[in-house]
């Protein structure tokens, strides 16, 4: 399904924002960006490190919705706030992947963004790559709802993972 218009999806107005605390997460984030790659998804990419750059969060997630992003991939470690303050500042869905920290492998990341007061949602995957290329299928199933050809696409997506399983056969006891 990838196909060579990688750089032109880039170079088109974005329609998901990946954004993550540092680019220490990229290994994990890359899967994010390597999903919409390959449903040929208008996407940037970028360091947004909420501790760091508050200002920059706070600039990104206000203008989000006029950019014409449609959805945020917000990625981030340990005491994960990035995703929770982007969703303070922004309609636009949230989709939060906690990166696995150093000493409590992402289980401090994940309950840091799932456990979002009543009111302001953040959409949260599980830790790391799974949770990074699932965050990416659900802005394809977002954007999927007013494009018809990219829902055949997530179609298609689906029916290739159905028919390798169902072609898995066991080794013998
Ligand atoms: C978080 O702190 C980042 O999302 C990252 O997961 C973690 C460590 O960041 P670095 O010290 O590697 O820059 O803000």
């Amino acid at each position: 399904m990838a196909d060579n218009a990688d750089s032109a999806d880039k170079a088109k107005s974005p329609l998901v924002g990946v954004v993550m605390g540092s680019s220490s997460d990229w290994d994990v984030m890359r899967h994010a960006v390597s999903m919409l790659e390959q449903f040929g998804i208008a996407h940037e990419a970028q360091v947004i490190s909420a501790h760091r750059m508050p200002d920059d969060m706070f600039a990104y997630a206000a203008g989000a919705r006029a950019r014409g992003l449609r959805a945020i991939i917000a990625g981030a470690g340990g005491a994960a706030h990035l995703p929770g303050m982007l969703a303070a500042k922004t309609i636009v869905p949230v989709l939060g992947v906690p990166v696995p920290s150093k000493y409590l492998r992402g289980e401090d990341s994940l309950l840091s963004i799932v456990q979002m007061p009543k009111g302001v949602p953040v959409a949260t995957f599980a830790i790391g790559e799974a949770g990074a290329a699932n965050a990416a299928l659900t802005a394809v199933a977002i954007l999927a709802g007013t494009d018809a050809a990219l829902a055949d696409k997530l179609e298609a997506f689906r029916g290739e993972q159905s028919a390798a399983a169902k072609a898995m056969t066991l080794p013998p006891v």
